[in-house]
């Protein structure tokens, strides 16, 4: 065995006896390759394996409104792109679409948006706390929001119509990456909507794009910024360029870079769920990123709606395989199988437990 693979199997080795690898280790093992790679992998599905046995939660995305005021330099909707496809989907179809996500075997339903203006002008955040209010009661689902920055007692709204999680990804933790990234969006203010939802009484995730610009220092940087903070959902996203986006011909390497950061963050935070997303990559990438640790899978969307994904806006949507019945024989193709909601439900009240800070 090389020295490199030596050293790598035995940094696996130190996390799983629950050793906090520091960043230069966990930039080792964001740097590893050919037989070190598949170590680090086989090592991150045994931390898998011990924190949730063979069960994947499967989660719906509803993209509800691609409308946004901000000019990410990453992101097919921003503003300023006129190629996007823009709708914004009512309350009534949500609430259907959200029904029959539910009846297909998700446990969870994301409702994301752009930055939409016709919501964030409004500082009650009325139509928002409307939809969640709405999604609870006709799906009976736990709830993630992903609405980008809303004030703190919009937090506390949301909570209070049954919300269980905020989604907002940080990107990198690296100032100046993120600047280039998410322009005019001061970095702090976007990290600290995280720490109020928490005390607000939200679960929440945060997520790291790579292959903008990324080294491994910086990605070993924002997994253990993630641990610190102990968020309950982590994840990290190969960036996918976009058309009619000053991105738009980056140079992209692969996936590799997302597989090594899934399985470093298994090793890092092996109680955290952590997404294997059908967005980047479609299902024929879904494999390759349970087998590096993930334990959810996320952006399952129901065809023929006129519904986008973020990154892929169209891939494998209206072909129907990006649902339920798309991602089983994934599953148990790999000895593993959807997790009930019953058992997310008992996930999701031990998390509150932890979470829970004193007043
Ligand atoms: N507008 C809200 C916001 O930005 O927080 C909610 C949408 S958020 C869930 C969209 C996320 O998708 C971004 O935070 C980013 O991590 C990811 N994303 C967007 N464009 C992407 C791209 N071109 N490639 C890969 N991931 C992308
Ligand atoms: C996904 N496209 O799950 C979605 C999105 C937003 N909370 C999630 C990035 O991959
Ligand atoms: Fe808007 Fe979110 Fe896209 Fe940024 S990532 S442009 S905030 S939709």
């Amino acid at each position: 065995m090389e020295p490199a693979a030596r050293d790598v199997r035995d940094l696996c080795r130190r996390a799983l006896a629950g050793d906090l690898l520091g960043e230069p280790d966990l930039a080792r093992l964001l740097a590893a390759h050919g037989e070190a790679a598949e170590a680090v992998f086989a090592a991150a599905r045994a931390a898998r394996a011990r924190s949730f046995g063979d069960a994947v939660f499967l989660y719906g995305f509803v993209y509800f409104s691609t409308f946004c005021r901000n000019e990410c330099t990453f992101c097919f909707y921003r503003a300023g792109n006129g190629e996007s496809p823009r709708y914004r989907k009512s309350l009534d179809e949500v609430v259907a679409i959200c029904r029959d996500l539910a009846g297909s075997g998700v446990v969870l339903l994301d409702l994301t948006m752009g930055e939409d203006p016709a919501i964030h002008d409004d500082p009650e955040y009325a139509a928002l706390l409307e939809l969640v209010a709405a999604v609870r009661e006709a799906s009976g689902l736990p709830v993630m929001i992903s609405p980008g920055v809303v004030p703190d007692d919009v937090l506390a709204g949301l909570r209070a119509r049954g919300a269980d999680w905020y989604a907002l990804y940080q990107e990198t933790h690296t100032p100046e990456l993120y600047r280039r990234l998410r322009t005019g969006q001061p970095f702090a203010a976007r990290a600290a909507a995280r720490s109020a939802a928490r005390r607000a009484g939200l679960l929440v995730e945060d997520g790291i794009l790579t292959g903008i610009g990324d080294v491994a220092a910086d990605r070993a940087h924002s997994i253990a910024s993630m641990r610190a903070a102990a968020w309950e959902q982590v994840r990290v996203m190969t960036f996918v360029p976009q058309s009619g986006t000053p991105l738009a011909d980056a140079q992209t390497s692969g996936d590799e870079a997302e597989l090594l950061a899934i399985a470093a963050m298994r090793l890092a935070m092996p109680h955290a769920l952590i997404p294997a997303s059908l967005d980047v990559d479609g299902i024929r990438g879904l494999e390759r990123r349970l087998n590096a640790g993930a334990n959810v899978v996320t952006s399952i969307v129901p065809p023929t709606v006129g519904l986008a994904g973020v990154s892929q806006a169209e891939l494998d949507i209206d072909e129907g395989r990006r649902t339920v019945a798309g991602v089983l024989p994934h599953l148990a193709r790999l000895g593993l199988r959807p997790g009930t909601v019953a058992e997310y439900r008992a996930w999701l009240a031990e998390a509150h437990g932890r979470a829970q800070v004193p007043a």
